[in-house]
């Protein structure tokens, strides 16, 4: 059901842009759109969407399978398939036949198409101009429904079982290396889907906390230092985006100064969530508390990004973004202060907008009580 409005919705945008078809190749788009969670490699399988509502699914052979998951969809579909022994060129040119020599104008992906790619269906697109409807799939995925919350939910509530039995069994003398591993193992232990990218888990102690996007390498868990830990469950491809800093006692007052710091502008932006704010307010609300701590230059990323299945999407928590929040949006809240030398310390919580206000999707404690170990 939701996929067939998901096919209207899409209809409706491509009508309004004069888009005459789309082709979605797998991947985040192709699965909000079908369900479908695959990659098949070098193998050309794509969908391809008309402006009239028509629908072509463009397979080789060995995804046979798919098609039975596809019919449950509720819409029409015709299915071109392809084999290994002759390859994709013969079924190219019957599904070609659907425009013809046309001057259709066809959206693709920019960002997932590549010129290989181009390069392989050139003959088929013929006389077709490409655009890039990279934009009309974050308006179309931007609002959550009941179901992408729900998702969100239960990544949480594993994200939070294996942060747990992580810091529930730490040790000083474990490298950040073997934290991250650790959290991968227990993740994956608890059914997560596998992380969707690979720059997580980040685990940094120490100086190390203090680059924002850093590499989990063998510096040891030692007394006296921070440990940032940016990790994330993912559950039918929706994956939660949370992060955590512990401090091993004991450690010098300055570090207490700036987690309450990080944790006030962490709370007041959360709590300042509402339909119709404008994120760039959100991000000034939390800006406001680091500056007003004297740590403004320390703080040097946006304050959120969207979460869904992308894991960095739309909305942009960002100075300069005006396009106020609206219900069914989900996003990070994750203010951070980094000292090169000292350590950083970054709590980032996950929102999703409702109706009345918020709803926290991150349950993890972050007080200050909470999260300093004695180890
Ligand atoms: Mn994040």
């Amino acid at each position: 059901m939701r996929y067939g409005d998901r096919f209207d919705a899409l209809k409706q945008n491509m009508v309004n842009k004069k888009i005459d078809y789309v082709i979605i190749l797998p991947g985040y788009n192709f699965r909000y759109m079908t369900g479908l969670n695959y990659n098949p490699m070098e193998r050309l399988s794509f969908v391809m969407l008309g402006s009239g509502g028509d629908a072509y699914f463009f397979l080789p052979k060995v995804e046979t399978a798919r098609i039975e998951v596809l019919s449950k969809l509720n819409i029409d579909f015709d299915v071109f398939m392809w084999n290994d022994e002759t390859g994709p060129g013969k079924e190219l040119e019957n599904l070609g036949k659907v425009f013809g020599n046309r001057h259709v104008k066809i959206g693709v992906e920019f960002a997932h198409f590549t010129l290989a790619r181009k390069d392989q269906i050139a003959e088929f697109l013929n006389n077709a101009v490409l655009e890039d409807i990279t934009e009309v799939f974050h308006e179309l995925r931007v609002r959550k429904d009941k179901d992408e919350i729900r998702q969100l939910h239960e990544a949480s509530r594993l994200s939070d079982k294996a942060l747990k039995n992580v810091i529930d069994g730490l040790s000083t003398g474990i490298s950040e290396r073997e934290i991250s591993n650790r959290i991968k193992i227990e993740l994956l232990k608890l059914g997560s889907e596998a992380l969707p990218v690979d720059f997580k888990p980040i685990v940094a102690t120490a100086e190390n906390s203090a680059k924002p996007h850093t590499q989990s390498g063998e510096n040891v868990l030692k007394k006296g230092q921070t440990l940032l830990i940016d990790t994330g469950a993912c559950w039918e491809g929706y994956a939660i985006d949370i992060t955590r800093t512990f401090l091993i006692e004991p450690v010098v007052s300055e570090l207490k100064k700036i987690y309450q710091t990080v944790y006030e502008a962490n709370m007041r932006a959360i709590e300042s969530v509402r339909q119709g704010i404008e994120p760039e307010t959100v991000d000034r609300i939390a800006r406001d508390v680091i500056e007003g701590a004297g740590y403004g230059k320390f703080f040097t990323h946006r304050t959120g990004h969207g979460i869904g299945l992308e894991e960095h999407e739309p909305p942009w928590i960002v100075q300069g973004n005006k396009s106020p929040l609206d219900p069914g949006m989900t996003f990070t809240i994750e203010p951070g202060i980094y000292i090169p030398e000292l350590g950083g310390v970054r709590i980032e919580d996950n929102v999703a907008v409702t109706e009345d206000g918020y709803e926290l999707l991150t349950k993890y404690p972050k007080d200050i009580e909470n999260i300093s170990l004695e180890l």
